[in-house]
């Protein structure tokens, strides 16, 4: 067990760092987990603690902890394991081990109609393999996920089982959401319940950390301990620490913190004629908008306009300007806008490659403040606040390294041709 839970833990340090988008406690009730798999590099230790409480006057309270540990690996995969310290699946066997692979292909932020996500384990209790695939889609606020699970029942007569349920978040601004969900066993038995939960779920301003306060009648946070609901109400939380491992294998830039200020804190703006550094919660501009420009007033023709058209019918005449379309306009390439993100403490994509003159805008998703600095010191973004934003303008060919000065570990590269 010890190796099996060390040899999860050392797959991520030999692999190459690779982004992937990381989820927050507000992405996911508290049920549901599939189609969340973190980012590569980093280490996620998430611990939920459930409590019920005995009848009077003994008022006894017992905890139902599950820890999780996983890492990001290779794109849009988490392997990791759930420990249950407290597991009531199986008889004398309160130590639950549940050793997952997660894989989420399909992700609405990178363009795809819904995220799909699934997710394989092995569970010690039942000696069986669960499954989950699961479908969710964001509007505005809400997010929405259906689940469709497959769970072994070696405690009656190795059966496989399946159910079915769906959950979703609703936000309210960038650290509050509302969640809930509810699945079921298609054969459910008189004992079990249909499972469900209902949580407040709090990014904390500036960390990287997440908590869920929430209710559910569901056990342990594993697909088994989802899969059923029992007689009594858990009060619980969950916490999130993700741990960013590339941290201690990042040699500091040349260009450091110390030459900018104390890291994280005052980073001076060194603008640009080109750069746009926008304040949080900026306007959301509309691509799909049209550009307005206002319209020429068209001079009323006076005797004299007259007079002169007539004189001189060669320089405004519009048929002959209709006839030469393309020679007064000059031929202006329009400019070119690349939309990238900071979330989860890393740069999404990684690496971008665009042609001179294009805007790069970096849209800062986490609860933290990032920075977007070029290691060659040509440009800085200063502070990002939450929900900020910040634009650079790509005009001379080269390659531009970048990094954040509060998380030097945040790196991507911008290849100008
Ligand atoms: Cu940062």
């Amino acid at each position: 067990m010890r190796f099996l839970a060390t040899a999860v833990l050392a797959v991520p340090l030999a692999l190459a760092p690779c982004v992937a988008n990381a989820q927050s406690l507000l992405d996911r009730p508290d049920n549901v987990s599939t189609d969340w798999v973190g980012s590569n590099g980093v280490l996620y230790f998430n611990f939920v603690h459930r409590f019920t409480t005995s009848p009077p006057p003994e008022r006894k309270v017992t905890n139902f902890p599950t820890f999780l540990i996983a890492t990001g690996i290779a794109s849009k995969a988490l392997i990791g394991v759930n420990y249950a310290t407290n597991s009531p699946l199986a008889a004398r066997y309160p130590n639950e081990w549940e050793f997952f692979g997660r894989y989420a292909p399909l992700q609405q932020e990178d363009g795809a109609p819904f995220d799909l996500g699934g997710q394989l384990d092995y569970n010690l209790s039942v000696k069986g393999v669960d499954g989950e695939v699961s479908l969710a889609r964001r509007e505005g606020p809400l997010r929405v996920i259906g689940v469709v699970r497959s769970i072994a029942d070696t405690l009656d007569g190795n059966k496989r089982r399946f159910s079915f349920g769906g959950g979703g978040t609703l936000r309210f601004g960038r650290f509050i959401a509302v969640t809930g969900d509810a699945t079921t066993l298609t054969d459910r038995r008189v004992d079990e319940k249909i499972a469900w939960s209902a949580g407040l779920h709090i990014a904390l301003p500036n960390t990287p950390h997440t908590l869920s306060l929430h209710v559910s009648n569901a056990s342990t946070s594993t697909l088994q301990g989802f899969a059923r609901g029992g007689d009594r109400r858990r009060y619980g939380f969950e916490f999130t620490i993700p741990i960013h491992v590339n941290r201690f294998f990042t040699t500091p830039e040349p260009v450091s913190a110390a030459a900018e200020g104390p890291p994280g804190v005052d980073v001076p703006s060194i603008p640009t004629v080109t750069d746009t550094a926008t304040p949080p919660r900026p306007a959301v501009t509309n691509p799909a908008a049209p550009v307005v420009t206002a319209p020429t007033p068209t001079p009323t023709p006076t005797r004299a306009d007259t007079a002169r058209t007539t004189a001189a019918p060669a320089r405004t005449n519009p048929t002959s300007a209709a006839a030469r379309p393309a020679a007064p306009q000059p031929q202006r390439a329009a400019p070119k806008t690349v939309t990238a993100r900071m979330k989860g403490q890393a740069y999404i994509p990684s690496s971008i490659t665009i042609d001179a003159g294009t805007t790069v805008t970096w849209k800062n998703l986490d609860a933290l403040i990032h920075t977007v600095t070029a290691v060659d010191k040509s440009f800085n973004s200063g502070v990002i606040a939450a929900d900020g934003s910040y634009s650079h303008t790509f005009t001379k060919p080269g390659t531009y390294p970048i990094f954040c000065v509060a998380h030097p570990f945040m790196k991507a590269t911008v290849v100008v041709k």
